[in-house]
């Protein structure tokens, strides 16, 4: 397939997209794309992927790409950043990944202030293994695993104020949306820059869709991106 339109550190030619139609996951990769032409970074960067649907971002960029175990591609990326400073590194995940099983490194990560970027897409399911509850399941929501929808005190995640909280507002951290990508780009933009800086950790929290696990048409899909955006506030959490 052709990308001659798509941003320059894709590979020049590449299999089909694999990721299912109107995922949250391309237009956030792409929009990470363009952030990557216009630093002029790829040469210089090493990105890495978790399990779960950001794994199929594996053969997107024309980019050194490392691929982990599920929730541990953030302590990978801080490793190559440690062993090569100047490299800049990107962790990307999903929500399952980062807030569950990977949840640890990645607090322990932040707490560190370590000089690595992540960003962390949060369509509020395990979408890969077929959409079970995830910390980031909103009240009422309606899962594999939940399929009564999720009615007791278990409130949704919230990354990026707990991010903010335990680094003392050290870190940057931030939540967009794939429903405005003009401030999605701004925001990667700034976690980037964070790290060319020199100023430490940066979180960018990515409110994702995945119709596949929702179960939802077009508009339907919309209305549940406008919903998250009211139950996870979009905007900068911290900066330094
Ligand atoms: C150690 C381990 N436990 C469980 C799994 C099974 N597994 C694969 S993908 C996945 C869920 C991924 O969900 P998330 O991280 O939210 O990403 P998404 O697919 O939604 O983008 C799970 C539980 C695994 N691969 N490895
Ligand atoms: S299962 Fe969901 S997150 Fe995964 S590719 Fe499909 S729409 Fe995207």
């Amino acid at each position: 397939m052709k990308t001659s339109n798509f941003p320059k550190c894709y590979k020049k030619e590449t299999k089909p997209n694999k990721f299912c139609p109107g995922c949250g996951h391309s237009l956030t990769l792409k929009t990470l794309g363009q952030v990557i032409d216009g630093f002029e970074i790829s040469k210089k960067m090493v990105f890495g992927i978790d399990i779960g649907c950001s794994l199929l971002a594996w053969d997107f960029f024309d980019i050194d790409t490392v691929q982990t175990h599920h929730g541990r591609v953030v302590p990978v990326i801080k490793g190559i950043k440690m062993a090569s400073p100047k490299t800049v590194a990107i962790a990307y995940m999903g929500d399952g990944g980062g807030y569950a099983i990977g949840l640890q490194s990645l607090l322990h990560s932040a707490k560190r202030n370590d000089p690595i970027t992540v960003i962390l897409v949060n369509n509020t399911l395990y979408g890969m293994t077929g959409g079970q509850k995830a910390p980031t399941t909103m009240k009422g929501e309606v899962t594999s695993s939940t399929p009564g929808g999720v009615f007791t005190d278990d409130e949704p995640f919230m990354g990026p104020e707990l991010i903010n909280h335990i680094t003392k507002g050290k870190a940057y951290t931030a939540r967009a949306s794939v429903g405005n990508l003009f401030d999605l780009k701004r925001k990667i933009q700034e976690a980037i820059m964070y790290q060319i800086n020199g100023k430490g950790f940066a979180f960018v929290e990515v409110l994702s869709m995945c119709p596949l696990n929702w179960k939802t048409d077009v508009k339907n899909t919309i209305e549940f991106l406008d919903k998250m955006e009211k139950v996870f506030p979009v905007g900068v959490i911290g900066k330094s």
